[in-house]
């Protein structure tokens, strides 16, 4: 490129930045104009309140109580959770739920209480309504977990949707966590929380909230037990935390306090209580098995926005390969899109993507292929063509078509809430799958439309399906996403049924585990990130979302080598293990940053490559129980105080727990340990816990810290499963599981589950299920003798 050339393009992307500031003011005032005339305006509005009990109806799993001015449904299910509804509400319709409600516990039956209300005595809990409609959700013990007080409402006076306050008191003990992917967390401090899946338009840090993914479910864990509450509405709304605070046994503890306010929806909720995976059982079975990721997933992606080429792409899977770095995906942005349009390839610069997806996937590695919903105005465009012909995109109040603005200009959006246009849209991935791609990343899908000014969405009183119902993007917003995953997986299934879909989508509300994962987004680049990107993924994680991790190294800007380290290091122990970032931003090669780095990485790549069989193991464990990868160090313990205070670290599993460095400078960090001997895994150093314990975190590894008495799959040096079973205590037993599953089939494994017991001086491992106890045929491998 000479002088003249340089000025000119300059002035291209100058003139089309500008045409594209444009398109923003245009559609930010498009918006307000629809929204001005499409909205109704905020009059007068008349307040309400249940009113005092009248009478009650008993039913199955529980009954319908009535007060003067409302009724109340309660019933348990069979799998222990508690639905209760306001108004009328049941469980259904939802987007939350999986399929069909579950049963009435035929055993859980309504009675008169003492005070004058009703209670709903069940075999894991006791619900009892107050004469005003307070509802108390006890421990069969009698300890209460949570008190909703009685509700209130604002009715519109012309008609509408009412807006409603949920004031409710926990444990003063307690601690709240999930609400979606907060940057903040994991664990959830006093402040008011929004429930609007948002784009902040900007690499976030841990002060930006709220982000793409919100739900209304909270995991909150005391001393009497956890447990998971779920408003299942999908408006707007905020989140009031303020922690309890205990009077140090002079009897005057301030319960935890909580306060939830809807612009609309039914006011109804779902909570489950137990430990902490019994309540994860419960919300999967409710709300749907995550989805099963390939077993290539579970390996190491490579993303960057701005490949810009084939040959760039080949580049870099060369350096991985020079430098002897396993790679398993490489993530194509909308770089390759033409033009930026959705379901297109540049064929300048991709003219030969199904040879290249060929060749990568002869070395094992997957080509994955951003996805945006929207979809590029022009006639022409094919999928606006074809999307046009089904009526598939949104449409304002007055019937005309909702345009925004995303990368490729003028768009406009798929409904994605309505059965038809999923099925048309699914069937788009078709393409992709042609070209090689064999795996897709959902993005700008909350939805985003870039806006001068207001909210960078769509309007408010845009139209939607909602499954028939009809309702507007005040009701469609957060469960956008979750529909588009819905669209793609269902779509993806049809197309190669014989394959497990792979799919992670920025935004998402409960139940999108049911489809895929997710990602962090633009997390910025810095420490601060890096600790935002573990609270993300251990948040998710209590809300039913099990896959997600960080782009390591940060979204934007250049980490400096020892932050990208770190990086990579925690991104080793995450579910989805990826480097990416943007277009501007600094290389996230591991080679890019001096050898020392480059050596460290590729143990951290290593050894994620041996423990590919556990985190396997994992994702089947996750599919099959709810419990997530990546779990709080109070997981199995949610009595230990001060494991609930605990935010630097996670167990990965019931063998491992992960002590990240997450501040610089570190050569040594203090780790939290649950009760039990834990082994540092690189030195077999014993611990004792539970306390805190000082352990080397030098520039070559974090702390690994693994269970005594663990029993997990590991990879060979020859590609084969064995098992690392590390010694437990004297006197004491160990054991664990592994689901063997080297594939992206729909096969059934077995579940191996392996005992490790002392006898004499050695520590024996062997297989024991209904057909006996047998030794293992897997090679074992006991450690933490010394
Ligand atoms: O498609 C470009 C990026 C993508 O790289 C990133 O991962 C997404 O979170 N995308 C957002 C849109 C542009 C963000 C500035």
């Amino acid at each position: 490129m000479d002088g003249r050339d340089l000025v000119r393009s300059v002035r291209v992307v100058g003139s089309r930045k500008a045409a594209q500031g444009l398109r923003t003011v245009r559609a930010a005032w498009r918006r307000k104009r629809i929204d001005a005339a499409g909205l109704p305006p905020r009059g007068a509005e008349r307040a309400r309140v249940p009113g005092p009990v009248q009478d009650a109806e008993p039913g199955p799993g529980g009954g319908v109580i009535r007060f003067s001015r409302s009724e109340l449904r309660i019933t348990v299910a069979v799998n222990g959770a508690v639905f209760w509804g306001w108004d009328g509400a049941g469980p259904e319709p939802s987007y939350a739920l999986a399929g069909r409600c579950p049963e009435p516990d035929p055993r859980a039956v309504l009675e008169p209480d003492t005070n004058g209300g009703w209670r709903v005595v069940a075999e894991r809990v006791t619900v009892s309504v107050s004469r005003h409609g307070a509802v108390e959700v006890c421990t069969p013990g009698g300890v209460m977990l949570r008190r909703d007080l009685p509700p209130r409402w604002w009715e519109p006076v012309g008609g509408g949707a009412a807006r409603w306050v949920q004031r409710s008191e926990v444990a003063a003990d307690a601690r709240f966590f999930g609400l979606g992917g907060r940057a903040s967390g994991p664990r959830l401090r006093d402040g008011t929380y929004r429930l609007w899946n948002t784009d902040p338009g900007h690499a976030f840090g841990s002060g930006d909230d709220p982000l793409y993914i919100t739900m209304p479910v909270q995991l909150v864990v005391a001393d009497a037990a956890a447990h998971l509450v779920f408003h299942d509405s999908s408006w707007d709304g905020t989140v009031t935390l303020l922690e309890g605070e205990e009077g140090a046994g002079s009897g005057h503890d301030r319960a935890g306090r909580c306060e939830l306010r809807m612009e609309g929806g039914p006011l109804r909720c779902w909570v489950m209580a137990g430990t902490p995976a019994r309540v994860l059982h419960t919300w999967a079975s409710l709300t749907g098995a995550p989805a099963l990721p390939p077993a290539w997933a579970l390996g190491h992606h490579h993303a960057r926005w701005g490949f810009g080429s084939e040959q760039e792409v080949r580049r870099i899977v060369a350096g991985y390969q020079e430098h002897g770095l396993p790679l398993d995906a490489v993530h194509l942005d909308i770089d390759h899109y033409d033009d930026h349009q959705v379901f297109t390839v540049d064929h300048e610069r991709f003219p030969k993507l199904p040879t290249l997806a060929e060749e990568l996937r002869r070395d094992g590695i997957r080509l994955v292929s951003i996805v945006d919903p929207a979809v590029k105005a022009e006639q022409g465009n094919t999928v606006y063509d074809s999307g046009t012909a089904v009526d598939a995109f949104v449409r304002d109040p007055s019937g005309r078509t909702v345009e925004g603005v995303v990368w490729p200009g003028e768009t406009v959006f798929p409904d994605f809430t309505d059965a038809r246009v999923r099925a048309w849209w699914g069937g788009l991935y078709e393409e992709r799958l042609a070209l090689g791609f064999a795996g897709f990343w959902h993005d700008m899908n909350e939805p985003t439309s870039f806006s001068a000014f207001g909210e960078s969405t769509l309007p408010r009183s845009a139209r939607h399906a909602l499954e028939g119902r009809g309702g507007d993007h005040r009701e469609a917003h957060n469960v956008y996403a979750l529909c588009m995953a819905r669209a793609a997986y269902e779509g993806l299934r049809g197309l190669a049924p014989g394959e497990r879909p792979f799919l992670f989508s920025r935004s998402g509300w409960a139940g999108m585990q049911r489809y895929g994962g997710t990602w962090s987004g633009d997390v910025a680049t810095g420490w601060p990130g890096l600790r935002a990107s573990l609270s993300l993924v251990l948040g998710l994680g209590l809300c039913g979302v099990p896959y997600s991790g960080p782009d390591v190294g940060g979204f934007d800007g250049s980490p400096s080598p020892e932050l990208f380290l770190r990086w990579f290091q925690l991104g080793a122990y995450l579910p989805l293990f990826r480097t990416h970032a943007s277009m501007r931003a600094g290389r996230r090669e591991p080679w890019e940053f001096g050898s020392e780095v480059l050596e460290h990485a590729r143990v951290a790549l290593l050894e994620r490559r041996r423990l590919l069989p556990y985190f396997m193991t994992l994702a089947q464990l996750a599919r099959r129980t709810g419990a997530p990868y990546v779990r709080p160090v109070w997981w199995g313990a949610p009595e230990d105080r001060a494991l609930r205070d605990c935010e630097d670290a996670f167990l990965l599993g019931d063998a491992l727990l992960v002590a990240p460095v997450l501040d610089p400078g570190t050569d040594r960090r203090a780790v939290q340990l649950p009760r039990g001997r834990w082994y540092d895994t690189a030195t077999e150093q014993a611990y004792e816990g539970p306390g805190q314990v000082l352990v080397d975190a030098p520039p070559a590894r974090i702390p690994v810290l693994a269970r005594a008495g663990a029993v997990l799959p590991v990879r060979d040096e020859d590609g084969g499963t064995g098992l690392e079973v590390w010694a437990p205590a004297r006197g004491r037993t160990g054991g664990g599981l592994v689901v063997p599953d080297a594939g992206d089939g729909w096969g059934e494994p077995e579940i191996e589950r392996y005992v490790a017991r002392w006898e004499g001086r050695r520590v024996v491992v062997r297989r024991e299920d209904e057909n006996g106890v047998r030794e293992p045929s897997r090679p074992v491998r006991v450690r933490g003798l010394g």
